[in-house]
């Protein structure tokens, strides 16, 4: 139906009428993209069916990403592109009088994680599919996603997510596949045989039921699955509130918990995990079974990866399985466990890490608390024996401590593999956090530094420049990015040159034209724009930004000549709807933004706009407009980042600290080709460690500090009294823990730097080429077959 633009017209309006029982002319935009949802989905169907059938009967192995996030975003021309028929689509809808690029647009965003580490769940979901490795997503499907954004007074205010309201086109509910999960209740052990059997009485049940779906790859066969689940009531308990039970139910998979690198202790967070993690195993070790092979060779079948310590639970799951379920011993059950879990930790920030208080955790989990238990005494017996007598490190490693589970320890004694996500962050692991881990088990740790999938983020997000790169080096770098170095051969050539500039522009005029649509701000695209677009979050230093933007209007107010080149600065954030201080932020940036944007001494050089929901769907719109990516964390304190792999790939140029993969992009592409600046992750940590940083040291002695750190307390905004002495106070008072003012002057010579080069426009495009040219490396296929090869060891299905 998609092989010509006739047949696929022809396909699109019998599948129209018989979805909805209406004329074409009668039938509204949703009705049009569910008609065109439901035929990709038939279109797939049998390889996915095929697909399936290998990995049943394969001997191959099969790995299994649990994350509690996968923020996938839109999937139409996702889908689309992957199959190859995107133009047909596009012709034929085209000649019908609809336009896809419309038709795009009515499809939710499906934001089921907060930022990096959710997409990066989605972006290894493509690369598996797309390099015909069989790895499946196992995940919740969250009823509201992250909170929906509104901007209203400068603050953020939350809304309720509702990407449900009108159905999932891509999804497909698996009834039969449903699971039961218990919580609560208690343990009877019995002596049958002469074994010990656990029976789990008076639990309360959950169902878990499984809805799936496709993963299409890119221009293959393979279609993959993510498996997401949905918590509805099992059995309804004679004499109790119905009413209550089922809203307690369903209340597990209705909302995506809205932070993002910070512990949010709940009974009711726990329950996700469990039930993510019980729900996923059950149906991982039924598919095991079909194969007819032995438990003991479970693990040369099945790879599980946890995504951040969310789905640790699994370590005492898996043993609760293979000992209670199947019958094996402790000691066959924990190799086998062992050697088929691994995990990726994502920070090191000490408030991410997750710890359960005792007495939250084993009364709602009463079997899986005991083999906790177990695993920590065990562990702890041979951490003494190898280091007699030394009970600080037995206590600083222990599993469960003073009161609490403590996740990391869990996830990583009960996994081979434990892996950083870029290089420094993983340095930082073995050498400081996790340093007595990485003692005992220095084989386990290993890096793989973090990518982002090329085909959405270039091919799909920013199809001039694909097609100004295909037509210079051929269309071979879709499939195999790192060619994407061939473009060095034009680094000069001005003709060429200028036609990536000529992109760029009209990427600024897309974004431009948003932008005036969404805010009433006309942004002047001659300008450089300069973007930040992330989390909100102190250690990522929105705050710092925003800061030099305020002494950047002190400056201009002063000397109308002070800035070189005139500025757009562009923020995309949300903020944990608890993070007093975060949200903070955002009220100051949008008033500095009615400042400057209102002044007519400075509106025509320096414009501040707030893009509000920040999100996926956003984010393929502003990273292929950007000159400027703002990377400013905190050295040592971002892992990695991915949205700076991103914006390089779109010919950004990076302004950014030493911090994560910014190290490895530096490496790239050259220290000539990169705006840095600040503290080195080591600085900051000795500071940390020796003290020795006094930040009213810097707000003495630099006026341009004393000036902007005034503005925040002395009535300069006049509409916010008092508002902002809560940042004032994390500058000055409590001695600024992000290095925000010891970082300023340098940010700000930096910033200088940014457009002294902007003014040699030849330059300028030669370094944006070399950063495009360099990007490929940050692929997430390379990281998944690193992955791959040197964690899961699993092979392409379609190799014999
Ligand atoms: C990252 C998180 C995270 N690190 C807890 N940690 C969460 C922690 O809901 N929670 O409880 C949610 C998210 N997210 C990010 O992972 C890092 O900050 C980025 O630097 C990194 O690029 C990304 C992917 O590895």
């Amino acid at each position: 139906m998609f092989s010509n633009v006739p047949k696929f017209k022809t396909a699109f309006l019998k599948k129209l009428e018989m979805m909805f029982g209406t004329s074409f002319e009668e039938s509204t935009s949703r009705e049009q993209f569910q008609t065109l949802g439901h035929m990709i989905r038939e279109h797939v169907s049998s390889d996915w069916i095929k697909t399936n059938e290998i990995y049943r009967a394969g001997a191959k192995k099969q790995v299994y990403y649990l994350s509690i996030e996968f923020l996938l975003g839109r999937l139409l021309r996702h889908n689309l592109i992957n199959l190859g028929v995107e133009e047909v689509v596009c012709k034929g809808l085209r000649e019908l009088g609809i336009e896809l690029d419309q038709l795009e647009e009515i499809e939710a965003d499906a934001g089921l994680g907060n930022g990096g580490l959710g997409r990066l769940a989605a972006c290894f979901l493509d690369s598996l599919a797309s390099l015909d490795l069989p790895g499946h997503g196992c995940g919740i499907r969250y009823k509201h996603g992250l909170f929906e954004q509104k901007i209203v007074d400068g603050y953020q205010v939350e809304l309720p997510e509702q990407w449900l309201r009108h159905g999932h086109v891509w999804e497909v509910r698996k009834t039969d596949d449903a699971v039961e999960i218990p919580f609560w209740g208690e343990i009877e052990s019995r002596l049958e045989n002469g074994r010990l059997v656990f029976r789990h009485l008076n639990a309360e049940t959950i169902m878990a039921v499984p809805y799936d779906l496709p993963v299409i790859g890119y221009q293959t066969q393979t279609v993959n699955t993510l498996r997401l689940w949905n918590a509805e009531p099992a059995r309804f308990p004679a004499n109790a509130d119905i009413f209550k039970y089922k809203k307690d139910t369903e209340s597990v998979s209705e909302f995506l918990y809205p932070d993002d690198t910070h512990d949010e202790g709940k009974i009711l967070r726990l329950k996700q995990q469990y039930f993510l993690v019980a729900a996923s195993l059950k149906a991982i070790v039924k598919s095991f079974k079909k194969k007819n092979k032995s438990l003991l060779e479970f693990h040369d079948y099945v790879s599980i990866h946890i995504n951040d310590t969310h789905p640790a639970i699994a370590v005492p799951e898996l043993m609760r399985i293979l000992m209670d379920e199947e019958g094996l011993g402790w000691e066959d059950a924990w190799q086998i466990t062992v050697q088929t879990l691994s995990y990726t930790n994502h920070t090191t920030l000490a408030e991410a890490l997750e710890r359960w208080p005792i007495r939250i955790f084993q009364p709602l989990l009463p079997r899986i608390y005991m083999i906790a238990e177990e695993i920590n005494e065990r562990f702890c017996q041979e951490v003494w024996e190898r280091f007699p007598g030394d009970w600080a490190r037995v206590e600083s490693m222990a599993i469960i401590a003073h009161g609490e589970v403590r996740m990391a320890p869990l996830a990583i004694v009960g996994s081979h593999s434990i892996n950083g996500v870029a290089k420094l962050h993983t340095d930082i692991l073995k050498n400081r956090e996790m340093n007595l881990f990485y003692q005992f088990y220095p084989q386990r740790f290993n890096n793989k530094t973090n990518g982002i999938t090329h085909r959405r983020w270039l091919l799909k997000a920013n199809p001039g420049l694909s097609g100004l790169i295909t037509d210079a080096i051929g269309p071979d770098w879709v499939g195999a990015p790192q060619k994407l170095e061939e473009l060095t051969r034009f680094k000069d050539d001005a003709a060429f040159l200028e036609k990536l500039h000529g992109i760029k522009q009209e990427n600024k005029e897309r974004l431009a034209r948003r932008i005036l649509d969404k805010t009433g701000i006309e942004v002047d695209t001659e300008s450089i724009f300069d973007v930040q677009v992330k989390r909100l979050h102190a250690y990522k230093r929105q705050l710092l930004n925003v800061l030099h933007i305020m002494h950047l209007y002190n400056a201009l107010k002063k000397d109308p000549d002070a800035l070189l080149y005139p500025r757009t600065f562009i923020f995309g954030a949300k903020a944990s709807p608890g993070y007093y201080f975060a949200k903070k932020v955002i009220k100051l940036i949008n008033s500095v933004a009615g400042k400057v944007n209102n002044d007519p001494e400075t509106k025509d050089k320096l414009k501040v706009v707030f893009l509000e929901n920040y999100r996926v769907s956003l984010a393929e719109e502003i990273f292929p407009a950007a000159d400027i990516s703002e990377q400013i964390s905190t050295a040592s304190k971002e892992a990695s980042g991915t949205g700076n792999m991103k914006f390089m790939m779109n010919g950004s140029l990076t302004l950014g600290t030493l911090d994560g993969a910014n190290v490895e992009i530096t490496e790239m592409v050259g220290r000539e080709n990169i705006f840095l600046f600040g503290l080195s992750a080591e600085e900051v940590l000795d500071y940390q460690h020796n003290g020795g940083y006094h930040s009213l040291e810097y707000y003495h002695h630099d006026e341009r500090i004393r000036e902007i750190v005034d503005q925040l307390v002395n009535g300069f905004f006049p509409d916010t009294e008092n508002h902002f002495n809560e940042i004032y106070d994390s500058l000055l008072g409590h001695n600024d823990q992000y290095f925000v003012l010891r970082d300023f002057a340098s940010y700000a010579e930096a910033h200088q730097e940014v457009s002294r080069k902007y003014l040699n426009r030849g330059e300028w495009l030669r370094m944006s080429l070399i950063n495009i040219a360099k990007s490929g490396y940050f692929s997430s296929d390379r990281t998944i077959r690193e992955y791959a090869d040197e964690i899961w060891k699993v092979q392409s299905a379609l190799k014999v």
